[in-house]
């Protein structure tokens, strides 16, 4: 069996990060260990959250791990709160290294164009230098921006997310994946760029009409185990999207769903037939 990491805060209430990347990973049958890097109450968008960071703990597990000469296959990572935990997860990145070993970072720091409670433009360039150490790397439009100092624009031609994706690619990673992208009314989803095949891949769904938190933290699970389980990209992104739609679907069904996150636990039997497991 495959062993994974992934490196991200539990939001206890909320269905995002940590609470969404386990169970993915795990129904995709990767033996997942968590680093968690913070625990909260909720996530921030709620009113009020509490917020125990757990920086000092992360060197010593990631060491104890080196100690029991444990390897991974894969690293993912998401939310980071701060400086600190990007070095400390660049070091987990160098101590952990081994040829073939997948690092996949989703810079998960905003969206529409604006950042989350407590990051700052500094922070999103630092965050951009950590995509630079990864394989690939999963920002929305929001996070692309942030990172390369730009001004956000809600959209763009495909040439112009061609070109983001290669810009994205020159912070030093050899695949770039966009999402929230669409050229066409109606048609929403993802665009990538594999510069080591100078190959542009793109995959679009349809377009709800309401947006969701979480789907971010649904996409970049699904696509991170897709690629674990050996997929292509190009069939990790349209598994990854699929997967994502089904979940915001299966929300929108409910009568009185819920406002803070996305029933993605209703659509993993179809993740598991999207990735022939069942
Ligand atoms: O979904 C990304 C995310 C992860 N973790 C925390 C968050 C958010 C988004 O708001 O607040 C704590």
């Amino acid at each position: 069996m495959k062993r994974v990491l992934s490196i991200q805060d539990i939001s206890c209430v909320g269905k995002c990060s940590l609470t969404v990347a386990l169970p993915i990973l795990s129904a995709a049958g990767l033996e997942t260990a968590i680093l968690p890097t913070a625990v909260l109450s909720t996530h921030t968008a709620f009113k009020e959250f509490t917020f125990r960071d757990l920086t000092d703990d992360i060197d010593g597990i990631a060491d104890h791990w080196k100690r029991e000469k444990l390897v991974f296959d894969g690293i993912a990572t998401g939310y980071l709160g701060s400086f600190r935990q990007i070095e400390q997860v660049e070091r987990i990145f160098s101590l952990f290294d081994h040829e073939g070993m997948l690092k996949f970072v989703d810079p998960a720091m905003g969206d529409w164009g604006k950042l989350y409670p407590g990051f700052t433009p500094d922070f999103a360039r630092r965050m951009g230098e950590l995509c630079g150490k990864a394989d690939i790397i999963v920002p929305n439009l929001t996070e692309a921006a942030f990172m390369l100092g730009e001004e956000y624009r809600e959209n763009g031609t495909e040439r112009e997310i061609r070109d983001l994706l290669k810009r994205l690619c020159a912070l030093g990673c050899p695949v770039s994946v966009l999402t929230g992208v669409s050229f066409e009314k109606g048609r929403y989803g993802v665009a990538a760029y594999d510069s080591r095949k100078d190959e542009f891949i793109t995959y679009f769904s349809e377009h709800l009409p309401h947006t969701f938190h979480g789907t971010g933290d649904v996409f970049a699970s699904a696509c991170f185990a897709a690629l674990m389980d050996g997929q292509s990209l190009a069939k990790s992104l349209e598994i990854a999207v699929e997967f994502t739609m089904e979940s915001m679907r299966r929300t929108l069904a409910q009568k009185e769903y819920n406002w803070y996150g996305v029933d993605f636990e209703a659509a993993i039997p179809k993740f598991l037939k999207l990735l022939g497991k069942i």
